[in-house]
């Protein structure tokens, strides 16, 4: 479907209409190649399997500063002294640019939509301010909240951690922000409640009790759930993992420590995963394994659509053009019958050469069609009876026999040994990596996406 396209009282993209899909052959910058809201694609149109969200803080609070230098990109809704007038401006041009981008969903952080005030009472009056104003364009646009979050992470009191300090009254301050945001979260009808566990970590081993830390954070994590569930938040709890960065070591390392974190203290179920591809790889991971190991846990909530530079060992946040990438992991989501009620936020930056203000619709509409292209290609490859014999069929011998009385627990050490030496040595089943490979490629270039 079409959203509405909002303006504030003066335009901030006046050169651009609302994006449409032009096909394959286009060569038009602001039109999609593949992404077509309408299409249908394995019994869904694509606006419902991908459900796009665009995020407030890289695409309209960051300036492109890096540690080496200031930004390089100025926001024409950038209001300087007024906050209030400032935080409207650039709330106009986020649902100027969501509706022109005909996007379904939007993400925030509570200081990136509002500003932080001198105490925990004034900071929840400025983010209700912003509350209000964000629900009149949601109204007005039929824009939906995928996930809000708190920033716990930025201000100097969290240089320890939030809800891991080893300061009491710090953890209890980040405690106030979660509640506000999450109000917020409630009263925009947030279908998703992040956390990505900001500085959650050490930066030294020695000096940190990381069981007691671990501890409060569980605890943490439970009172927060306590708290939105006794106030109607129906929707999910999501856990971002990260590996490092800010921190030598971040306790949410990658999918499959966070499954056994929130299955160790009965979380699994109110909390899901928000799997980033550009965390994923910091992990040394593939996007697609720790969406695999999410989806096998039943624990796949959503996912940060980015990806890394394979040459540099930070996050940059570039916006997601790899194909493969995007094949393989629509082909997880996919198989595990979509994403349920989470969706693919663009937690992506545009580069700090790119000066132009279309750029960020550019970098966005790569993002969508090489999502797209990942669903439609995915869905081909999947329909091959192939791609599941190939598969499946490697684990025939535990469908039957003595392998299917092993699967139910029926033969013990000694019964297996047995069972090896009456059959002598294994035969060997070729894995036919090669060829699963060569199938996908196959795809990649067969057909119009
Ligand atoms: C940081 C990151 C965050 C989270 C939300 O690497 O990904 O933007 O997505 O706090
Ligand atoms: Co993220």
């Amino acid at each position: 479907m079409s959203r509405t396209v909002f303006t504030g009282d003066k335009p901030y993209f006046p050169d651009v209409d609302q994006i449409k899909h032009e096909g394959p052959g286009s060569d038009n910058p602001l039109a999609f190649k593949t992404y077509d809201p309408e299409r249908v694609v394995a019994g869904k149109t694509m606006e419902e399997h991908l459900r796009f969200a665009v995020c407030y803080w890289h695409s309209f609070c960051a300036t492109g500063g890096d540690p080496f230098g200031p930004g390089t990109r100025v926001h024409p809704w950038t209001v300087n002294g007024d906050r209030l007038a400032n935080a409207t401006e650039k709330m106009n041009a986020a649902f100027e640019f969501f509706t022109k981008l005909n996007v379904p969903y939007w993400c925030f952080h509570d200081f990136d939509m509002a500003w932080e005030g001198e105490s925990v009472a004034e900071s929840e009056k400025n983010l209700q301010a912003v509350v209000d104003l964000a629900k009149e364009r949601q109204k007005a646009t039929g824009m939906k909240l995928l996930w809000g979050t708190a920033n716990a992470f930025s201000n100097p009191r969290y240089m320890n951690g939030a809800a891991t300090n080893p300061n009491f009254e710090v953890l209890a301050y980040a405690a106030s922000q979660v509640k506000a945001a999450m109000d917020a979260t409630i009263e925009l009808g947030g279908e998703n409640y992040v956390f990505w566990g900001g500085r959650e970590g050490y930066a030294c081993l020695q000096n940190t009790d990381t069981k007691r830390e671990l501890e409060h954070f569980a605890m943490f994590l439970e009172k927060a759930r306590d708290y939105g569930r006794a106030n109607g938040f129906e929707g999910t709890f999501l856990i971002e993992p990260k590996p490092m960065e800010p921190m030598k070591h971040q306790y949410d390392f990658d999918a499959q420590t966070v499954i056994g974190f929130l299955r160790h203290h009965g979380l699994a179920g109110d909390f899901k995963l928000n799997i980033e591809a550009n965390h994923v790889t910091l992990a040394g991971h593939t996007f697609a394994h720790d969406l695999r190991m999410c989806t096998d846990a039943g624990l796949l909530g959503s996912v940060d659509a980015n990806r890394g530079d394979p040459q540099n060992g930070w996050d940059t946040d570039q916006f997601p053009s790899d194909l493969y990438d995007c094949v393989h992991g629509m082909m997880v989501v996919l198989e595990a019958g979509g994403i349920g009620n989470g969706g693919f936020n663009f937690d992506a930056k545009i580069r700090r050469e790119s000066t132009d203000l279309n750029d960020l619709f550019i970098a966005h509409i790569g993002g969508m069609d090489s999502f797209a292209r990942g669903l439609v290609i995915a869905d081909r490859i999947l329909s091959d009876s192939r791609s599941s014999e190939l598969r499946f069929d490697r684990y025939k011998s535990f469908d039957s026999g003595d392998g299917s009385r092993f699967e139910n627990g029926d033969l013990d050490l000694v019964a297996l040994r047995d069972i090896a030496a009456k059959n002598g040595e294994p035969r060997q089943i070729s894995a036919k990596q090669e060829l699963v490979e060569n199938i996908i490629n196959d795809y990649i270039v067969r057909g119009e996406c």
